[in-house]
């Protein structure tokens, strides 16, 4: 396909986007105040086929989420996370209209927004309506501070893809993320250094502070940590890795967590009406 109709292609999906996001921007409905701890979806694109991504997404929005993220494998190509991220949106716009239609459906249910979590430069996706802009501030490695970020902002900026300003923390046990990102670990006594990391992403503009303890972790963010982050203010705190349970989930939201990711739970999920069980008692938990 010739350049000018891919562009055109990518101009309408985001026009279709804007307009069914009202006026409200990601970051501010990421960041609002005032609002109880909320869930997210993470679905990695490389573990499951783009309609099935679309499907497990629903189901995770019917069952309380309030945001989708795509990303997480280092090496899933642009065209599969495109895909998926199409495929959801498609997905929600039909259930939109399907609502529209309805005097008893809610169409708002289904505004909430797809955003890219890349773990580098190439997982991209001009159907996303946001990207987590992050800085993995305890890499030792120069690539992850600013190198894949300097390859994606010119791709960002040319496809207005909202860039949500996130410094991304990575703790104990860490996982893989820890690993390939070179990341010199926050064990659960740092309570002085998450201190400082927070202040420092504050002094920096980030928005947002994502503590993460590595997908599948055996132990999510040990919640002193998430209660030291949450102290600095002006920052959305943002808390995943481990989490499998509404215990874990409460834990994590008493101590200040604002969102919740959980990624792993989706992936077992034995089926959609399991997946629908496990996310909506989580959901429960951080409502009451
Ligand atoms: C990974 O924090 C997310 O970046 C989700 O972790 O897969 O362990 O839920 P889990």
């Amino acid at each position: 396909m010739p350049d000018s109709a891919i562009n055109m292609r990518f101009m309408t999906q985001r026009l279709m986007i804007a307009m069914r996001r009202d006026d409200e921007t990601v970051l501010t409905y990421i960041t609002k105040s005032g609002e109880k701890t909320r869930h997210i979806t993470l679905i990695d694109p490389a573990k499951q086929a783009p309609k099935v991504a679309a499907e497990r997404a629903l189901t995770a929005i019917e069952s309380g989420s309030s945001m989708i993220f795509v990303g997480g494998s280092t090496d899933t190509p642009d065209e599969i996370v495109h895909a998926t991220c199409t495929a959801i949106q498609e997905m929600l716009e039909l259930r939109i209209f399907a609502a529209s239609q309805s005097p008893d459906s809610d169409e708002d249910q289904w505004k909430v927004p797809v955003v890219l979590f890349p773990g580098g430069s190439h997982a991209l996706s001009p159907a996303a309506d946001a990207i987590t802009f992050m800085m993995l501030m305890n890499s030792r490695e120069r690539r992850f501070l600013i190198d894949e970020q300097l390859k994606g902002a010119p791709y960002i900026d040319k496809f207005d893809i909202d860039p949500l300003p996130t410094g991304y923390l990575v703790c104990h046990p860490g996982g893989k993320v820890g690993e390939v990102g070179q990341a010199d670990l926050i064990m659960p006594s740092d309570v002085d250094l998450v201190k400082s990391y927070s202040l420092t992403a504050a002094m920096y503009g980030f928005k947002i502070l994502y503590l993460e303890a590595g997908s599948g972790a055996d132990s999510p963010v040990h919640e002193d940590l998430i209660r030291s982050a949450k102290s600095t203010s002006g920052l959305t705190l943002i808390v995943g890795g481990g989490i499998r349970t509404p215990d874990q989930a409460k834990l994590a939201a008493d101590a200040g967590a604002d969102w919740i990711v959980t990624g792993t739970l989706t992936e077992d999920a034995d089926d959609l009406k399991d997946l629908a069980y496990k996310i909506s008692a989580i959901n429960f938990f951080l409502s009451n």
